[in-house]
């Protein structure tokens, strides 16, 4: 209760924000020297955007290397057991799908969490790496077919059913989830906090096993970085656990550099955060 009056205190006189500003975007302990090797340069979408050595996804038998512009963000819950595992990562380039699915299949996650559209405003922001309803995409190492596509009645989001198939591992199959929201434009924040409220609950609920929730929006830092430290902010409020969206912000850049992009959309997950909290606690009344 204590830190939601600090969250509304802050809100209002700018200092949240203010605090935000003076973080370190980049921990400068850390190193990105396996982004620009000439190997793995053209593997990444932005030239200013690649992930920490320390906490980058190796890959394990990709037929291309070890290299992708992904990092594991794991969020510890005080007091419970719960830790929340991520992937964060960039949205696909064509050369890179196979990668993105071969980290899908070594890390056994069974949802993917697509925060961008394919393009905006004429710009090309992620490539379409999945098969359509009804279709299969079929790789070296995988195979994915699409078995169910649905848009909410909102238009806010696309829901899928994957099955994933590990060629390499007698076909063994699984399901995957992928969930996109495609209100929601980069540099930008949702155009409804209730819809991000909703769409945050129900990663939540898809959230099946300990096994990384893959997160991806373009650059995979932005909106990413807005979405963990929404279900971070829920999983305390659920924990009765104080919130300080600044140390989460810095918990979530020691393993993924410059996560939440600018100023609107920190601001833009603190009001969401703090509307969620005065929500839940006029609903226990
Ligand atoms: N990348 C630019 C910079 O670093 O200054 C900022 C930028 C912002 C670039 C928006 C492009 C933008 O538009 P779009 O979303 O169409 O890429
Ligand atoms: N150089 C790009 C730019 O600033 O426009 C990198 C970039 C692109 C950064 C998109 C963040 C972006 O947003 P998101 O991480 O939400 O896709």
């Amino acid at each position: 209760e204590q830190s939601m009056y600090l969250l509304a205190d802050g809100l209002a006189s700018g200092a949240l924000i203010a605090r935000y500003e003076t973080l370190y975007r980049k921990h400068p302990d850390l190193t990105c020297n396996e982004a620009s090797k000439t190997t793995n340069v053209n593997k990444n979408r932005y030239r200013d955007i690649s992930p920490y050595d320390q906490t980058r996804v190796v890959l394990k038998n990709a037929p291309n290397g070890d290299y992708i512009n992904a990092n594991f963000v794991d969020m510890k819950i005080p007091s419970t057991e719960i830790t929340n595992k991520y992937i964060a990562t960039q949205g696909p380039l064509q050369s890179t799908t196979e990668d993105f699915w071969q980290m899908v299949l070594e890390q056994e996650s069974n949802l993917i969490v697509m925060l961008t559209t394919v393009i905006e405003r004429g710009r090309a922001k992620c490539h379409k790496y999945w098969p359509g309803a009804g279709e299969v995409l079929t790789m070296q190492n995988a195979i994915v077919k699409c078995t169910r596509e649905q848009t909410d009645p909102s238009n806010n989001f696309i829901f899928r059913d994957f099955v994933l198939i590990d060629v390499k591992n007698d076909n063994e199959s699984r399901e995957i989830k992928h969930m996109q929201y495609i209100a929601w434009p980069d540099h930008g924040v949702p155009d409804s906090p209730q819809q991000f409220l909703k769409f945050t609950q129900d990663v939540r609920l898809n959230r099946t096993t300990n096994k990384p929730v893959i997160v991806h929006c373009s650059a995979g830092i932005g909106r990413t970085g807005v979405l963990v430290l929404m279900e971070t902010a829920l999983c305390l409020m659920e924990a009765e656990e104080p919130i300080y969206p600044l140390e989460i912000v810095k918990t979530m850049r020691e393993q993924r550099a410059m996560m939440i992009q600018n100023a609107s959309q920190y601001r833009f997950v603190c009001e969401s955060v703090y509307a969620a909290y005065t929500k839940s606690s006029s609903e226990a009344k």
